[in-house]
């Protein structure tokens, strides 16, 4: 299952296309809009989330509530299209008076992106590297997250810090993240404690108040897969190489670890990794410090990464930069933006890691249909009884 989308932040709408879905998946249009909702929320996002309430439109690859088999094909409309039709229309002349982008913001892709393209305006380029086009991938991924919980998974998220306001580690340590659904999504940072999220939406304050935007960690966790998807066979075909791939896809992600992550590497072997054992017929392990990967493949347990966010380039109080008629020194483009994107960034990897695991679904259970696909999940997990006895 792979997507495409297209789209530009002001533009009309954004598509996406999902190639390779089975035939048969149950599809609620209510639940890809509840995924487009939390995207938008989050404590420190701008004036342009008044703007738009994002919906899907379906235009391909669903008949009565069900996937067919063929591509299906999803919209969202950019409501402040009515505000930018002329100065991003897609023919004709430019309008007269049109004030080009010409002072590239350091930390997005705008400098690099009129250099490699040979344009002469910025917006060329922050059209398409805007965040905006996540709105699409939370859409496509709600095709995966549908054939995902068809076979029993979960994917959710939440934030661990913002800033320097963290979740305290020993505050998470205790705390039965699978059942607290509701609180994170109640929280306006995504984070499951009262008091961090607190301290988060203070530290969020402070940085607006300074012209200033911020960055965070969140956590995405996947529950109730069967052990042995991925491969431990080839690089690429690695569950963690393309869980990798598809959260460093995600604009401004600097950083992914795994289950312990960085900290596995300043503790001796005995405390890192999960010892094996046998609860009912059943092989389990006694930890989950690899966050659910073995030897690039799930072991069964939770699923849990974590990515590291920068602070967004948009600054209210510029950064230094060349304009790109002048060559003068200059302030870089004072654009209308958010302050904060953590919490909306993890519901987006949420659905690239929906996209990832429905994908190794596929590749190990066939791809043509539900009712063939589940007859193949049930006779593997009937092995796996047999392996254990
Ligand atoms: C973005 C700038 C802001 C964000 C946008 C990403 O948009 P605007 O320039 O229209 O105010 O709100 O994100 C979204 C619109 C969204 O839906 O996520 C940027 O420069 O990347």
């Amino acid at each position: 299952m792979h997507y495409v989308t297209a789209g530009e932040s002001h533009g009309p709408e954004l598509t996406a296309i999902v190639s390779g879905v089975p035939a048969g998946i149950p599809i609620d249009i209510r639940n890809i809009n509840h995924d487009l909702r939390r995207r938008q929320s989050g404590y420190g996002r701008g004036a342009r989330q008044q703007i738009e309430h994002d919906q899907a439109v379906v235009t391909a690859g669903i008949r009565f509530g069900r996937t067919t088999g063929a591509p299906v094909s999803i919209t969202v409309q950019n409501r402040d299209w009515e505000n930018w039709h002329e100065r991003m229309a897609h023919f004709g002349n430019a309008p007269a008076g049109l004030v080009r982008e010409v002072t590239p913001r350091p930390g997005h892709a705008d400098l690099v992106g009129v250099l490699r393209t040979n344009c002469d305006d910025c917006r060329n380029i922050l059209e398409r590297s805007s965040a905006r086009e996540t709105a699409a991938r939370v859409a496509a991924a709600g095709i995966a997250r549908e054939f995902l919980a068809e076979v029993g998974v979960e994917v959710y998220s939440y934030v661990a810090s913002i800033g320097d306001a963290h979740l305290p580690a020993e505050v998470e340590a205790q705390l039965d993240l699978a059942q607290m659904q509701m609180e994170i999504e109640l929280s306006a940072t995504r984070c499951p404690d009262p008091a961090a999220t607190e301290a988060m939406k203070a530290a969020i304050d402070a940085a607006k108040a300074a012209g200033e935007s911020l960055g965070g960690v969140f956590r995405v966790v996947a529950t109730g897969l069967v052990p042995g998807l991925g491969s431990y066979a080839s690089g690429p075909e690695r569950l963690t190489s393309k869980l990798g791939a598809a959260l460093f896809s995600i604009p401004a992600m600097k950083g992914v670890e795994f289950g312990l992550g960085f900290r596995a590497a300043e503790l001796p072997g005995s405390q890192v990794h999960d010892g094996i054992a046998l609860e009912g017929g059943a092989f389990t392990r006694t930890g989950n410090n690899a966050g659910g990967l073995e030897g690039g493949m799930t072991t069964g347990q939770p699923l849990v990464v974590s990515a590291a966010m920068k602070p967004i380039p948009t600054l209210m109080n510029p950064l230094k930069t060349v304009d790109l008629d002048t060559l003068a020194p200059a302030e870089a483009s004072r654009e209308r933006s958010d302050v904060c994107a953590v919490p909306a960034a993890a519901v987006v990897a949420e659905a690239e890691v929906a996209f990832v695991v429905a994908e190794a679904y596929l590749q190990a259970f066939g791809c043509t249909c539900m009712a063939d696909i589940k007859a193949n999940i049930a006779s593997y997990a009937e092995r796996l009884k047999t392996m254990g006895r």
